[in-house]
C-alpha cells in the first residue's frame, strides 16, 4: 500500500472528528454518530483507492452509509487504476463520551490490502490488550493474577502500580474483583475500550493492560493498531447462541473458540492507523474551534514503512480574511 495514503486517512478521520465535535455534550449520541459517518463518507472517495469497507456501520439494510461491503474511494468515480483495500471505520468509537463531552472519544479508520482485516461480526470479544514489552508474556485463559503478575514482571514495577482499563459493565464484576483481589489498580472507564487498548500500546500513557468484553470490530481495530505500535491483542469472540454462530458463518468463520492475536485480526503486511481525538483524551487532544479555523490532534500510523505520526493540525477557515495562527 502506498504509504502516501495515510495521510488521505487523516483527512477522513480529521473530518470526521470535527463533524461530531460540533455536538460535544448535546446528550445525543445518535445524531453524534450520524454527523461523523456522513462526514467520513464524504470524505473517504478522496482517498485514491479502490476500498471496501468490511467493518462499518452495519450491513447494508441498516446503515445508510459505511455498510459493511460498500465501496468507497475514488476508484468510484474515476476508471484509473487504484490499490484494492479493505477499510475498517469506527466514524466515532465512543458516542457516549462525546454526547456527554467524556475524555477519549475518537474517530477512527484502519486500512490494509485487501483480505488483510478479518470480517468480524457485530458480536463481543473478550479482549486482553497490552503493550511491546509484555506482548509474549500473557494469555487469554491465564488467570487474571497471573497475567497481571507477568505484566508486572515485564514492565519492572510491582503488580500494585499497574493501571488496567476496564469497561464500567455488569459482566466485569468478577474480573473487577479479580484484578483488585492482586491489588492492581483499575480506570474503570464508561465507553470506548479501543481507545484505551491503545494507550496500553504507547509506552509512558499510564495505561499498562485492557481486560474484559467489548465490541469485536473495535477489536480488529485495535489489532491494526497494535501491528503500528507492535503491542498485542489477544481476543476470542464471544459465541453464546445458534444466532452468533451463524452470524460468524456468515463472515466465514467456523471456529468461534479460536484466540486471535493482532496478526491474525489485521493480518496484512501492510497496514495503516488513523485516529482523530474528538474529545480530549490521553494520548490526544480533542478537536478545538477557535476564531478562524479548528485544531485537530491525530495519530497515523503504518507498517510499511513502519512509522508512528502524532499530527496536531490547524485547519484555516476559508473565508477567514486574516487567519492567526497560535501556537
Ligand atoms: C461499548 C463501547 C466500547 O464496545 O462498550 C461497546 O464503549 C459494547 O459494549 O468502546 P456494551 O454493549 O456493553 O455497551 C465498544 O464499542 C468497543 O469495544
Amino acid at each position: 500500500m502506498d504509504a502516501g495514503l495515510s495521510l488521505d486517512f487523516l483527512g477522513v478521520v480529521e473530518q470526521a472528528a470535527i463533524a461530531c465535535a460540533h455536538t460535544m455534550g448535546q446528550g445525543d449520541r445518535h445524531h453524534s454518530d450520524l454527523v461523523a459517518v456522513e462526514a467520513m463518507r464524504k470524505k473517504m472517495d478522496a482517498v485514491p483507492m479502490d476500498g471496501t469497507i468490511v467493518i462499518g456501520e452495519g450491513e447494508r439494510d441498516e446503515a445508510p452509509m459505511l455498510f459493511i461491503g460498500e465501496k468507497v474511494g475514488k476508484a468510484l468515480h474515476d476508471a484509473g487504476a487504484y490499490p484494492a483495500i479493505d477499510i475498517a471505520v469506527d466514524p466515532l468509537e465512543g458516542t457516549n463520551l462525546c454526547a456527554t463531552g467524556s475524555p477519549n472519544a475518537i474517530a477512527v479508520l484502519a486500512a490494509a490490502e485487501r483480505g488483510g482485516l478479518l470480517h468480524a461480526p457485530d458480536l463481543y470479544m473478550e479482549k486482553l490488550v497490552v503493550g511491546p514489552s509484555c506482548k509474549d508474556a500473557v494469555s487469554l485463559d491465564a488467570p487474571v493474577a497471573k497475567n497481571l503478575g507477568a505484566i508486572a514482571e515485564c514492565l519492572e514495577r510491582k503488580v500494585e502500580d499497574l493501571v488496567v482499563v476496564v469497561l464500567e459493565r455488569d459482566r466485569h464484576a468478577t474480573l473487577i474483583e479479580e484484578i483488585r483481589a492482586v491489588g492492581a489498580r483499575i480506570r474503570l472507564i464508561t465507553d470506548g475500550d479501543l481507545s484505551a487498548g491503545i494507550s496500553a500500546a504507547v509506552v509512558g500513557s499510564g495505561v499498562h493492560a485492557v481486560m474484559g468484553t467489548g465490541g469485536a470490530p473495535e477489536g480488529v481495530l485495535a489489532a491494526a493498531a497494535m501491528r503500528c505500535l507492535n503491542g498485542e491483542i489477544l481476543a476470542r469472540l464471544v459465541v453464546k447462541k445458534p444466532e452468533h454462530e451463524e452470524r460468524c458463518r456468515t463472515m466465514g468463520i467456523t471456529d468461534f473458540n479460536r484466540v486471535y492475536g493482532a496478526s491474525d485480526l489485521a493480518s496484512s503486511d501492510s497496514v495503516i492507523f488513523a485516529a482523530t481525538g474528538v474529545t480530549e483524551g490521553t494520548l490526544m487532544d480533542g478537536v478545538r474551534f477557535f476564531g478562524d479555523g479548528v485544531r485537530t490532534h491525530s495519530l497515523v500510523m503504518q507498517t510499511q514503512p513502519h512509522r508512528v505520526q502524532f499530527i496536531d493540525t490547524i485547519h484555516v477557515h476559508a473565508d477567514s480574511p486574516n487567519p492567526r495562527v497560535h501556537f
